[in-house]
């Protein structure tokens, strides 16, 4: 089972990047666009994982979260990797003001390497993949995509649990099925609306 560990973002969130990427899509370049309901920003990939390991995964991954509370990001503004002039993926990007995506990677990383599963060894550059390049892009074909898109809100993403998903891997492309939803402990603001009202 090909497995990977994320956060999915809500319908609205979707459908505006799906709109945002249209016009680039409608162009027939060699661009391997991602389906609207496949976005998601990726924590983690397993690979090839044992489905016997689930369960074992998911605790893991409830201890990693849960020193952080529930957050927000805004999905905002594109970029390219490795770089706008000769990109191989194309991206929309978050930003959340404490970087609890950071953390929450860092402490899945260390729990995950406890367990046997190896450590990424890239910097982790949280994102979310819109697009493949298969082949080389016309000139300046990168920056243009990159500011068509910035200072576009693609709207805000409330983060109250990550997921454990499996990958099928399909003609028609890859298929993502949620195997455990693992959720992160309630925000402070939350806990303390609720006070409040007691
Ligand atoms: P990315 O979107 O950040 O590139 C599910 O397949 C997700 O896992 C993808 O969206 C991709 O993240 C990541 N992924 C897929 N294959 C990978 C690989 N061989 N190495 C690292 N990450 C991979």
């Amino acid at each position: 089972m090909r497995a990977f560990i994320g956060i999915g973002l809500p319908p609205e969130c979707r459908r505006a990047i799906g709109e945002a990427i249209s016009p680039f899509r409608a162009r027939r370049l060699a661009v391997s666009w991602t389906p609207e309901q496949n976005l998601h920003v990726t924590l983690k990939f397993l690979g090839e994982t044992p489905p016997g390991r689930v369960d074992e995964i998911a605790s893991l991954l409830l201890a990693a979260g849960s020193g952080i509370p529930a957050f927000e990001f805004l999905a905002e503004g594109a970029g390219g990797f490795p770089s706008l002039r000769a990109p191989r993926v194309l991206w929309v990007g978050i930003r959340e003001p404490l970087e609890l995506v950071g953390k929450l990677q860092e402490n899945m990383e260390k729990v995950l390497s406890g367990a046997g599963f190896p450590c990424e060894e890239r910097p982790f550059h949280p994102h979310i993949t819109v697009g493949r390049v298969r082949d080389r892009l016309p000139p300046g074909w990168g920056e243009k995509y990159a500011s068509a898109l910035s200072g576009k809100p693609f709207g805000a993403v409330g983060v109250n649990s990550y997921q454990l998903y499996e990958s099928r891997l399909s003609p028609g492309g890859a298929v993502y099925a949620v195997l455990r939803d693992i959720p992160l402990p309630r925000g402070p603001e939350r806990t303390e609306r609720e006070e409040k009202g007691k």
